[in-house]
């Protein structure tokens, strides 16, 4: 439980919380020993996330919030805010003002720290707009058996919006590194949810050669607006390709580090798999012995429409669309089957708008009689690697569950 550590053993509100939210309140709070045991004042709460979400999205916790979309509602070519997955590891910041909003760049790996405020940034660097694939490293966990740790996902932690800022690689060009550079980090201002100001909810990384790609941005906007409150207000590191955790909302620093980075969620099992593929249900020494950092994402794809569950008239065709994407690679083929995987029928492929954009694509399918059917969809990239049918490698963290993902059709 994140609140934990607002509470003593006895399960009241501790000293210190006492003490902060004092501090923060202007005033005492009056019968604080009345308070029943574990409970947590209003003022502790979170502005809610689902404000300007569709209805339909399906809420997995709200301490911190993790949000995510029924797959139907990612149709759209660009996915809108309103259907936008939310992962968050801790509590958004509070009070953000944007006129000191700033990007500091440092790290063992700069020659001297420098500090950007946010209208520098967009005045010094040329503005970029790519449409990113962002997809949680633990999207579909809750396909793994036995249940492994974290957010039971469905399919759909995963969206690809249009983001709006400047290259990375142009602010660290500006800043100047020494040769020793491997790898960045950032840090964003949310809390940790003990609301520890020394703890970080997430800081993660990736390798100087990600780093500097030309779709690798430091963003202010998202589908054309600014970026709203929960997916990173103000500013927001967006990386393509990569598990979204390494895409650090509320970006206020980013260090050049000369060593891989150490920040919080780079270790254990955190966003990292096991070296050698184990027994389902295993536990191994959480060390980079036997753990390695989750790099590009795996190919996969998804059926937008229709929604699982559509009836249609006998005779008729289907039409049936959705997305494909495979980390840095492209998605070379898109096949459907509606025969549990004996026979597949290629469909059409759309290329991305942009590298590491996710690819349409869409097919008719003729079904041969009435009755139950599953169409399963099955994306290969252009390495010829193509999507597992079943769930594949069971790992402690849950991550990387890419099998093709299949809807039910019934012909009456
Ligand atoms: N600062 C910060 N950045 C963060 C996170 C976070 O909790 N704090 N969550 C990460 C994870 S695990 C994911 S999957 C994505 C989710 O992005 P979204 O909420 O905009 O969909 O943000 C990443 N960036
Ligand atoms: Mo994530």
């Amino acid at each position: 439980m994140p609140t934990d550590s607002l509470f003593d053993r006895r399960g009241f509100l501790k000293k210190s919380t006492l003490t902060a939210l004092a501090a923060a309140l202007g005033t005492d709070i009056a019968f604080a020993d009345k308070m029943p045991r574990g409970y947590l004042p209003l003022i502790l709460g979170e502005e809610d996330a689902l404000k300007g979400k569709h209805k339909e999205m399906v809420v997995l916790s709200d301490r911190p919030w993790n949000v995510e979309a029924p797959i139907h509602l990612l149709d759209d070519k660009v996915t809108p805010v309103e259907s936008m997955f939310i992962r968050n590891n801790g509590l958004v910041p509070e009070k953000i003002d944007v006129s000191k909003w700033t990007l500091t760049i440092n790290g063992e790996s700069v020659n001297k720290p420098k500090t950007y405020s946010l209208a520098e940034l967009k005045k010094k660097f040329k503005h970029h707009t790519y449409q990113l694939t962002l997809e949680c490293g633990g999207n579909s966990r809750s396909g793994f058996v036995p249940t492994a740790s974290g957010n039971q996902w469905g399919d759909g932690a995963v969206h690809c919006a249009q983001w709006t800022g400047v290259r990375l690689k142009d602010i660290l060009a500006d800043v100047g590194l020494k040769n020793n550079a491997v790898y960045i980090g950032y840090y964003g201002k949310d809390l940790h949810p003990s609301r520890d100001p020394s703890k970080a909810a997430i800081s993660r990384g990736v390798p100087m050669a990600k780093a500097l790609e030309d779709e690798t941005l430091v963003a202010w906007a998202l589908n054309g607006k600014d970026i709203p409150e929960f997916h990173g207000y103000p500013l927001r590191l967006v990386v393509g390709g990569w598990p979204a955790s390494v895409s650090g909302k509320w970006l206020h620093t980013i260090s050049v580090r000369d060593r891989v980075h150490d920040g919080a969620k780079m270790d254990g099992h955190s966003y990292r798999v096991p070296r050698q593929p184990v027994e389902p249900g295993a536990q191994l020494p959480e060390t980079d012995e036997y753990y390695k950092i989750i790099e590009s994402m795996p190919v996969k794809s998804l059926i937008t429409f229709p929604r699982s569950g559509a009836v249609i008239e006998t005779g008729r065709k289907l039409p049936l669309r959705g997305h494909a994407w495979a980390g840095d690679r492209a998605v070379k083929e898109v096949s459907v089957s509606l025969d549990y995987g004996a026979t597949w029928q290629a469909c059409t492929l759309e290329a991305p708008v942009n590298r590491l954009a996710w690819q349409h694509w869409n097919a008719e399918l003729a079904f041969p009689a009435q009755g139950y059917y599953e169409v399963w969809v099955r994306a290969t990239d252009e390495a010829g690697v193509a999507q597992p049918m079943v769930t594949p490698a069971w790992n402690p963290g849950g991550y990387l569950n890419n099998a093709c993902h299949r809807i039910a059709v019934k012909v009456a």
